[in-house]
């Protein structure tokens, strides 16, 4: 049976994966060399960033979440503990506590950081949007309010976060800039604004614009690409571009990706593909298992093959603790190791990622 299941695996898999000169197999293929023993191994090899979110009420929680995270990961992001309801619930009151959790956690475990994220149209604080509904927040002081929050966030964390995430989620899905309670009461000044504060609390900071369906050629490319030269034009600090890369197997793998990023890369950006996860409709089949790790593979392929860019972060790498579920009925098992931390066939298949 363990046969029969191997050889579907082996199958699926061939067919499956791209021709690529980047997905060699463990220990041979371009690069050479023994097969790295783990994603932090593997990360040096490529010289690429190799990222987890992190869930702080794992981590503080779950020994086993902590010893692997710290052992495989070089790059961390706060899955929530950094967005602005988590860090300001009541105005002026500031709540670091998860957020500190997870930089010391990364400084005493040699990873970086990515900030994510100062601006985003969700997970925002009552206080805020309510203010801005029943008008007692007026436009003025909305942006002297969004001034103060990325100059406090960005302030208390300068020279510990190598990226922020400055604005998430700027486009909707037709390609419009979305109308957001920023776009709506700033206008789309707000964007150049927030970089510019942004490099102003941390000029060290890589400063990124990151969205989701930007790998394949959808309405939201050229949207996102003329707010990038809008601002390069404009000389405005912004130095990166996240795509987020939640995929599905149920749909097919977006092909375009590499030309996609080298779009942006090509004016300078760097990129990183800030929240990887491929989900399925349940249940779990070797088959399907082995169609993820070809997703998973090929997008870190992607990044491997692509000079400028610098991180690959995976949205959780435990099925254990998964956004997918909650939100996709009948979908999970998003992640690259199951509830118990066992490798995947997605686990694997990264590890044979070489770089070009
Ligand atoms: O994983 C996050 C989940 O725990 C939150 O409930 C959710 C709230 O919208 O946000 C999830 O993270 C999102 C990220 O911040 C931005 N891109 C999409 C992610 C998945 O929804």
């Amino acid at each position: 049976m363990k046969r029969l299941l191997l050889g579907v695996i082996a199958i699926a898999l061939a067919l499956a994966l791209p021709t690529s000169a980047y997905a060699g197999g463990p220990g041979g293929g371009p690069g050479g060399g023994h097969a790295p023993h783990d994603l932090r191994e593997l990360a040096h090899k490529l010289r690429v960033y190799i990222g987890s979110t992190v869930d702080v009420t794992a981590l503080a929680d779950e020994a086993d979440y902590r010893k692997v995270l710290n052992r495989e990961f070089s790059h961390v992001t706060a899955e929530n503990a950094m967005k602005w309801e988590s860090v300001e619930p009541q105005r002026g009151v500031y709540t670091w506590d998860g957020a500190d959790a997870v930089v010391k956690n990364a400084q005493r475990n040699g990873q970086n950081v990515r900030g994510h994220t100062l601006i985003w149209h969700n997970q925002l604080p009552v206080w805020l949007t309510e203010g801005v509904a029943d008008g007692s927040i007026d436009a003025k002081e909305l942006r002297k309010i969004l001034r103060e929050h990325i100059m406090t966030e960005v302030g208390r964390y300068r020279g510990k976060v190598r990226a922020w995430d400055v604005v998430n989620e700027v486009v909707d899905d037709e390609g419009n800039m979305r109308q957001s309670i920023w776009m709506t009461n700033l206008g789309p000044g707000y964007i150049a604004d927030a970089f510019r504060w942004a490099h102003q609390a941390d000029p060290h900071a890589k400063l990124y614009i990151n969205d989701y369906n930007l790998e394949w050629n959808t309405a939201k490319i050229n949207t996102t690409l003329g707010i990038v030269k809008d601002l390069q034009s404009k000389r405005v600090p912004i130095h990166g571009i996240g795509f987020q890369g939640h995929l599905g197997i149920q749909y097919d793998y977006p092909g375009d990706f590499p030309n996609v990023m080298r779009q942006f890369t090509d004016r300078g950006l760097e990129a990183a593909i800030t929240e990887a996860d491929v989900r399925m409709v349940l249940p779990v089949t070797p088959e399907k298992l082995a169609t993820q790790a070809a997703y998973y593979q090929r997008m870190l392929s992607t990044c491997a093959a692509n000079p400028r860019c610098a991180e690959f972060t995976v949205w959780g790498f435990t099925d254990r603790h998964s956004w997918v579920p909650g939100v996709f009925a009948g979908e999970g098992a998003a992640c690259i190791m199951d509830e118990n931390l066992a490798h995947k066939p997605a686990y694997d298949a990264l590890l044979g990622v070489r770089r070009a």
